[in-house]
Parts: structure tokens; sequence; C-alpha cells
């Protein structure tokens, strides 16, 4: 029986969730993000849409969280899940983006035309589930998203106030529940259960972990990251630190995972809190980005970034690999961007093949399905591993020869359980790396010794429209404003181990600006050298964030 669109009752809806005619919205590295005050209309319509994507996927549930992840507390925006727990598929993308900027006028005509075009059978039942962090539009833009699920008759699961990453675990667990694939139990307990039993095995008859300071960004991270301790108890001491969710203008304000990676430097709450040598780490305001940090024994201030630990897991499960006996028969593979540090680079190609893409977690996350097992981390702290679906079935049936193979293979079944790996996922990250130093006995100290990162500096410069900016060669290269890059080039070339790129962001309304040299100094001076050729080709201001 063919079902036809409730034209009625959407256009009942949707005059309560009218799109401001002068705005324009893009699905941009992770979703749509602006100003949260602006996105009514967006999320009404992306809960027609995420309810369309369930039913042209025959009713598997589709995840909403409704974030602006590091942005500052008045941003919002929204990022969408797929079935497996993974980003939304990129053609999807252009739908939500015509759907969103579509008039009011002609809303109800542009979805009747893309229910056709994507050959949607609207008998099939729509299942969506959703979540928000602690930012003060949430609970408005979470009716929005309602309304827009009511509109379509769609059966909407609320998650409440959670991290992106439960929510893409939730995805992932409902949809593959009773299957053989099972991710775990579709609740927040069947998550903090999974990984924390994984965890516990993992670091059982290890020396006892010492304490972890953790800088919450004053963000969901804070209430998540408490209930965990509570699975955890003793076997990892953990103090919290800016977890005021509830004060205005605190999120990701002077704390979070992004103030420590750009500004380099420790959240200033933690300042005379850390013992020297003493690990601490921050996560982003959504929790699923995650920088580890200390104070060496001269106060200096050392940072341990994605790129930091994408070669501390990566060498860990390699040599588990080996000692599981499965060396030959499991590719592990590294993906990055160009964000990553030059000496991270050097260091992981030298021990494994090392992938470049484009910024955004949609990308590292599909280039690393092409290994066995894809290691990907964003310098950002953006990351996880993925076990392909044959390795994890080959780990769990390969027959070990020796107890060492069989203690090797045992961790690394515990790994598939503590990683989520639909997601980067701050919480279950942080515990890898707890499990890793623990097993390597190392402290923080030696973990950063792996490589010297190279000085480098990132730098944001606010243009009218950084859209002119255009990138390729996984965004190393400018191509427009045309005459851009060769100069760019010029002056990287006049410092030692000089490397600088500007791209446009996906996710804020600047132009990012990164560079690294040999000398602090001089990976300093190049990135304001190259800052100020993008300010005179693009009239943009380096500090001031334009109303
Ligand atoms: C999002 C993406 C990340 C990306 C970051 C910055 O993170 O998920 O993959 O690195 O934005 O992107 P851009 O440089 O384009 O602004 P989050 O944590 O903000 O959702």
């Amino acid at each position: 029986k063919v079902v036809a669109l409730p034209v009625d009752t959407i256009a009942e809806y949707a005059a309560r969730h009218p799109k401001a005619p002068h705005l324009h919205f893009s699905y941009g590295t992770a979703g749509f993000r602006t100003l949260g005050v602006v996105l009514d209309s967006v999320l009404f319509r992306v809960g027609i849409l995420a309810a369309l994507r369930s039913k042209r996927l025959d009713g598997k549930t589709i995840g909403v969280m409704i974030t602006a992840s590091h942005n500052p507390e008045e941003d919002n925006g929204v990022k969408l899940v797929d079935p497996r727990g993974e980003m939304l598929e990129a053609a999807w993308e252009n739908h939500a983006t015509t759907l969103a900027n579509a008039s009011n006028e002609e809303f109800l005509d542009v979805l009747r035309q893309f229910v056709q075009t994507a050959r949607i059978d609207l008998s099939k039942p729509s299942r969506v589930v959703y979540g928000r962090d602690t930012r003060p539009t949430g609970e408005g833009l979470v009716q929005a998203l309602r309304d827009g699920l009511a509109a379509i008759g769609a059966e909407g699961r609320d998650a409440g106030i959670t991290t992106t990453p439960i929510v893409h675990y939730l995805v992932k667990a409902i949809n593959t529940k009773g299957t053989k694939q099972e991710y775990g139990e579709d609740s927040e307990e069947g998550y903090f259960e999974k990984m924390s039993e994984a965890f516990r095995k993992l670091v059982s008859g290890r020396a006892r972990i010492p304490q972890l300071i953790v800088d919450c960004a004053n963000g969901v991270g804070a209430p998540i990251v408490k209930k965990m301790t509570e699975y955890l108890g003793e076997t990892l001491p953990i103090v919290l630190v800016n977890t005021a969710i509830d004060t205005p203008g605190a999120l990701n304000h002077n704390c979070g995972a992004d103030f420590v990676k750009t500004r380099q430097t420790l959240p200033p709450s933690l300042h005379g809190m850390m013992k020297p040598g003493q690990r601490a780490c921050s996560f982003d305001g959504d929790a699923d980005r995650l920088m580890y940090y200390f104070i060496d024994e001269r106060g200096y201030f050392a940072m341990l970034d994605g790129d930091k630990i994408a070669a501390l897991v990566a060498a860990f499960i390699v040599d588990l690999a080996r000692l599981a006996g499965l060396a030959d028969k499991v590719k592990v593979g590294v993906v990055q961007t160009a964000y990553a540090n030059g000496a991270s680079t050097k260091y992981l190609s030298e021990r494994l093949p090392v992938r470049c893409v484009p910024t955004g977690v949609k990308h590292l996350h599909h280039a690393a399905e092409q290994f066995d097992i894809g290691v990907y981390f964003e310098a950002n702290g953006h990351g996880t591993v993925l076990f392909s679906p044959s390795t994890i079935e080959r780990l769990e049936t390969h027959e070990p020869s020796t107890p060492a193979q069989s203690t090797a293979l045992k961790h690394l079944n515990n790994l598939v359980q503590l990683i989520n790996q639909t997601v980067g996922d701050a919480l279950s990250d942080m515990l890898l790396v707890e499990v890793v130093l623990a097993h390597k006995a190392y402290s923080a100290i030696e973990w950063n010794s792996l490589y010297s990162d190279l000085p480098n500096r990132l730098v944001k410069v606010y243009v009218p429209n950084r859209n002119v900016f255009k990138t390729e060669d996984a965004e190393r290269r400018l191509v427009s404003p045309a005459g851009l890059q060769p100069k760019i080039e010029e002056l990287a070339r006049r410092y030692d181990g000089g490397r600088s790129f500007v791209r446009p962001s996906g996710t804020e309304d600047v132009v990012r600006v990164y560079s690294e040299a040999v000398l602090r100094s001089q990976a300093d001076e190049l990135a304001f050298r190259v800052a100020g050729l993008v300010y005179d080709e693009a009239g943009g201001d380096l500090n001031r964030r334009p109303k």
C-alpha cells in the first residue's frame, strides 16, 4: 500500500518553526553548527530528515545529537548518526542542506520531491534516538526536533543530556540487538558496564594506577565521567575539575580539549593542582575529544595530543598482534590529517602504513575501515580504533599455541570491548590510554618521549567569507584564492622545517592557519605571517568574532 506524506500535519507543525529568510545553513565538518538561537527551523527539519533516513533504511534507528562540541556556549548544532553508529552518509549531507535552506513556502514541495527522488517508502517505520549536551539552547532545540518527528509520525527515543559518543553507542546497540554482532545493552548503563568491565580485565594484575585529573570543560563530560567513576571504583582514581554545567558562560571557557590544544597551556583552573609528572586530561563540550598533558620537573607544560595517543596506542596494538601470533594476518594502519605533527607522521610511518585525509571524523573513519585494525586520531584529540568484522571474528576464533599468545589474544579481545568503535570517545579513549600506560609501566614522561613534537601553532582568522578558501591534496594546498598558495610556500621555505597550510573551518566561521618549524619562535612567526597573508587577501580580523 502506498502511503502519502502527511502534508497537512507537516504544514501545521512547520508553521511553528519558520525559517528566517536571510539565513543560509550548511552541513559542515560535523553537521550544522552556528548560533543556537537561529537553529529552530533546522532542528525541526532535521527531525523529518532523520525519520526519512530511517524509513529509507527499513526502519533502522538513526541518531541525532544536539551539540556544538568545542564551540562557545552560545553556539549549537546537530550531528546525525547512521545505523552502524557512524556519521551520516555523505550524499545525505546534501539533502540535509537542501531541506534546511528551503524557504517556508517551498518546504513541502522540496520535501515531496526529495521523498520521490530518494525513493522513500513511507509505509516503513521510522525510529530516531536523540540526545543533547548541556547548552542552554538545547532544550528548545530538542522540542523543535520532537515536532519534526511528530509531524511525520516517527518514533522518538530521548537519551536526555548525554555525550555524543553515547548517542553513537546507543544507535549501534539498538540496531544490532539480537544479532550476532550485538554491540552491548542499549542503555547508558550498558555503555558503562561494557567499558568498565573490559577496563577492569585489562588492568587486573597491573600496578595501581596513579591519580588522574580530568577537566570536563564544564560540559556533559562531567556527569558522565562521574557515573563512570562509580563503575570503575578503585581501579582508576579520578579527580574531576571544571564540572560547572549550570554556570552560564562556563562551557569550554578557559578549559577543555580545544583550549589546551590551541593555547598549548594548562586550563587556568588547574594551576597549582598538578604535581610534576602527574597526568591530566581535558574533554571537549560533548566528550568526543581528549587531550592529555603534564607539568615536567622544570615546571614546563607538555602536551600529549591526538598524535601522541595514536603513537602510543598503535604501537601497543601492533605488539599485541605480534605476541598473539597474528603479525602476518592482521594489518594495522594509522590515519591522520594535515594537522598531524610532522614528527608524529615520521615516527609512525617508520613503523606502520599511514594515510592522510581531510579534516573530519567522517573522513578518518572511512579510511581506517580499510585496515584490519585502523587507528585514527586527529591532532585535536578526536579519534578511535576500528577492528574490521573479519578481524573481530579472527580474534574470537584464533587458537593460540602458547600461554603468552593466549594472554595477548585475551587483551586484544578486551580492547575490542573497551574501545567505542563508533566514533571518537573521550571517555573510552581515556581508559584506553590508561590501559596502555599500565601495561607498558609508562609515566606521562616516558609516553611523551616516544618522539619530540615539532613546535607548531594554530591560529584562527575571522574573515567576511571563508568560503572563498578552497583546498586540495587532503587540505594541504589552497587552490583558491588564486596565488595565495605559492606565497605560503615561499614563506614556509624561509624557516628550518617550515610547513604551513590554510583551510576554512567546517565548524566555526573562521579560517584556520597551521604552521610548524624546528624552532618555537619560527613556528609562531610563520603562523602569524601566513595569517597576515590570509588577512590581507580576505580582509579578515585576527582577534574579533564578528556578530
Ligand atoms: C569536529 C569534527 C572533527 C574536526 C573538528 C574541527 O569536532 O568532528 O573531526 O576536527 O570539528 O573541524 P574544523 O577544523 O572543520 O572546524 P567537534 O569535536 O567540534 O565536533
